[in-house]
C-alpha cells in the first residue's frame, strides 16, 4: 500500500492545528501508520531541503522547520501521495482554495502549516530520512474493507 511522509510545521504546532490535521487524514479514510513531536536538527532540515539548496530561501526555509517543533507522520492508503497534496492547497495560501489545510489555515508561503511529500520519488527518500526501523506499525484496520 502506498505511504507519504506529511509534517506539521512549526507553525501548525504552535497554532494547535495537530489535531485539526490529523483528523482530516483519518475522516478521509487513510491509515496513520508513524507519528512523532519532534525538534529537527539542522542537518535533517538541509538534506530535506536538499533540492532548494540554491535557492534564495534556503537558509529562511531551515531556520523556520528548525525553530520549533515539528510533528512527522506517515500516512498509508490507496494513492495518498497525490490525495494528501490535493488536501493540503497550494503551496502559497493565497492561492490555496479554501477547503484545503493551506487554504483554510496559512496566511504567509514561508509558514503554509503542512509538509507532503510531492511523488513516490520523494516520498521513499523522506520517509527513509525521517523514520527509522521500527517507528513505522503494521496494523489492520476493521474498517478498510469499507474504503
Ligand atoms: O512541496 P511544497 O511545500 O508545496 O513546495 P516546495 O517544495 O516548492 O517548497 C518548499 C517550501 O519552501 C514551501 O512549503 C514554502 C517554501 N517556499 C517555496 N517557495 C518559496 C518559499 N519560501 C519563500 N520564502 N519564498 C519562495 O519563493
Amino acid at each position: 500500500m502506498e505511504k507519504t511522509f506529511l509534517m506539521v510545521k512549526p507553525d501548525g504546532v504552535q497554532r494547535g492545528l495537530v489535531g485539526e490535521i490529523v483528523a482530516r487524514f483519518e475522516k478521509k479514510g487513510f491509515q496513520l501508520v508513524g507519528a512523532k513531536l519532534m525538534s529537527v536538527p539542522k542537518e535533517l532540515a538541509e538534506q530535506h531541503y536538499a533540492e532548494h539548496k540554491e535557492k534564495p530561501f534556503f537558509g529562511e526555509l531551515v531556520d523556520f522547520i528548525t525553530s520549533s517543533p515539528v510533528f512527522a507522520m506517515v500516512w498509508q492508503g490507496e494513492n495518498v501521495i497525490a490525495t494528501a497534496r490535493q488536501m493540503m492547497g497550494k503551496t502559497n495560501p493565497a492561492d490555496a482554495q479554501p477547503g484545503t489545510i493551506r487554504g483554510d489555515y496559512g496566511v504567509s508561503l514561508s509558514m503554509n502549516i503542512i509538509h507532503g511529500s510531492d511523488s513516490p520519488e520523494s516520498a521513499e527518500r523522506e520517509l527513509a530520512l525521517w523514520f527509522g526501523e521500527g517507528e513505522q506499525v503494521e496494523y489492520q484496520k476493521a474498517i478498510n474493507q469499507w474504503i
